[in-house]
């Protein structure tokens, strides 16, 4: 008997032993429990469980247009210092979709890299939509500014009816813009006010861009630090012979200009660029300002200002129809040292109807140019660049020959 419940309690012992080796083990099954069955996002490196192959995509909703996301590219942008300076546009509403076209250029082929700013100016508000519009294309900062209406009218000083005959008289001669009150305000606005803009009193240097505008090359370096560093004020890419009717007095104002003002006139001038006989006469050469880069506080200067004062007082700006082209191109080749003008060779450009493109095709292979090199004006007889080259002495580039 005692033999039996000695069995029996060794029996009653095991089976505590086995219900607590149970709930042991169980309870240490709760934290393995923890681990998740499926991975459902987070940034943890845990894999999710691959679906069966061709299930993802019945699942998953489609796309419904092309991924073509604007982040999915790191910023190309140049990681160097940047100039004080910006592009500026005058233009109106009108010229939204020509301008748009024009930024598109500089920035594909420039300005993605550096993001400079851009100032647009007009005469009129700009709206909604042409301010829209740039400031999705530019990648700097956009500014819109209003001409005050002193910078853009006639002067006290001008006799309207003087200057209404003109217009009939150059309609009936077909001079282009000849009857066009617009487009003389445009000229003297751009002549002696743009650089004067408050928008503009922000920067020293300026890069003008025009309305349905191409570039042509890449250009891979800051164009406004090359200035800086090379003590470069002006510069150009094409340049051409003014149309005679539309200047018939300018080079007198001019001459009567530096006879009052003769300590603004540069002693290293260009003057062989603008006169065939050291002063006596305009040959009518100019740089096409269409394009420029340049320096503001130049343009802001005493010299300057006394020079574009002296010219708005001789009228020519409504009794003929003197362009900004030769206004500036005069101001730079006489009053800046011959070292301070600059040809950017490099840039490739296109304003209706003229092309400038790079001379040397090894140049153009490496700077995917995509400009027709028989296109190229600067060669041409009615281009004043090889005068621009004689003057500076200048050895032309090679392959210049073909062009021409
Ligand atoms: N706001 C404004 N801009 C003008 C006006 N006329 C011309 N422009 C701008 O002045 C620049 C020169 O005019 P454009 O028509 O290109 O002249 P062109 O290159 O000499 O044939 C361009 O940037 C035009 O957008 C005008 O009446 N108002
Ligand atoms: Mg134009």
């Amino acid at each position: 008997m005692a033999g039996t419940q000695r069995y029996l309690r060794y029996i009653v012992f095991a089976l505590v032993c086995l219900i607590l080796l149970f709930f042991i083990s169980s309870s240490s099954s709760v934290t393995s429990a923890n681990w998740p069955s499926s991975y459902t996002g987070g940034d943890s490196a845990v894999p999710s469980p691959q679906p069966p192959h061709g299930k993802e995509q019945q699942t998953e909703p489609k796309p419904s247009s092309t991924p073509n996301n604007d982040k999915a590219l790191p910023p190309a942008t140049d990681a160097g210092e940047r100039m004080n300076a910006t592009f500026v546009t005058l233009a109106r509403n009108s010229d939204l979709w020509e301008i748009a076209k024009s930024i598109r250029h500089v920035e594909d082929r420039f300005n993605r890299k550096f993001n400079y700013d851009w100032v647009f100016l007009n005469d009129d508000d700009f709206n909604d939509e042409f301010k829209k519009v740039t400031s999705a294309l530019v990648s700097g900062k956009t500014k819109y500014g209003k001409i005050p209406e002193e910078h853009w009218s006639f002067p006290d000083f001008i006799d309207q009816d003087r200057a209404a005959k003109v217009r009939e008289e150059m309609k009936e001669k077909k001079i282009i813009y000849g009857d066009s009150i617009s487009y003389r305000h445009m000229c003297r606005y751009e002549s002696g006010f743009f650089f004067r803009h408050p928008l503009m009193l922000d920067y020293e240097w300026y890069w003008r861009v025009e309305p349905s505008i191409e570039l042509y090359c890449d250009i891979n370096y800051d164009t406004f630090k090359f200035m800086a560093d090379n003590k470069k004020k002006y510069s150009f890419v094409l340049s051409l012979y003014e149309y005679v009717e539309t200047i018939p007095t300018l080079w007198d104002a001019v001459k009567n200009f530096t006879a009052t003002y003769p300590q603004h006139i540069e002693k290293d001038n260009s003057m062989t660029f603008l006169s065939e006989d050291d002063g006596k006469t305009y040959n009518h050469c100019h740089f096409w300002s269409n394009f420029e880069i340049g320096n503001l506080n130049w343009l802001r200067s005493d010299a300057y200002i006394d020079y574009f004062t002296s010219l708005d007082h001789a009228g020519g700006f409504f009794y003929e129809r003197w362009g900004d082209a030769p206004v500036h191109s005069i101001a730079a080749a006489l009053m800046l040292k011959k070292e301070e003008l600059h040809f950017f060779n490099d840039i490739a450009y296109y304003h209706v109807p003229f092309t400038h493109c790079p001379t040397g095709e090894q140049y153009r292979l490496d700077h995917k140019c995509h400009c027709n090199p028989k296109d190229n004006f600067d060669w041409n007889g009615y281009s004043c660049t090889a005068r621009f080259y004689e003057t500076n002495n200048m050895k032309k580039p090679e392959g210049y020959e073909k062009d021409q």
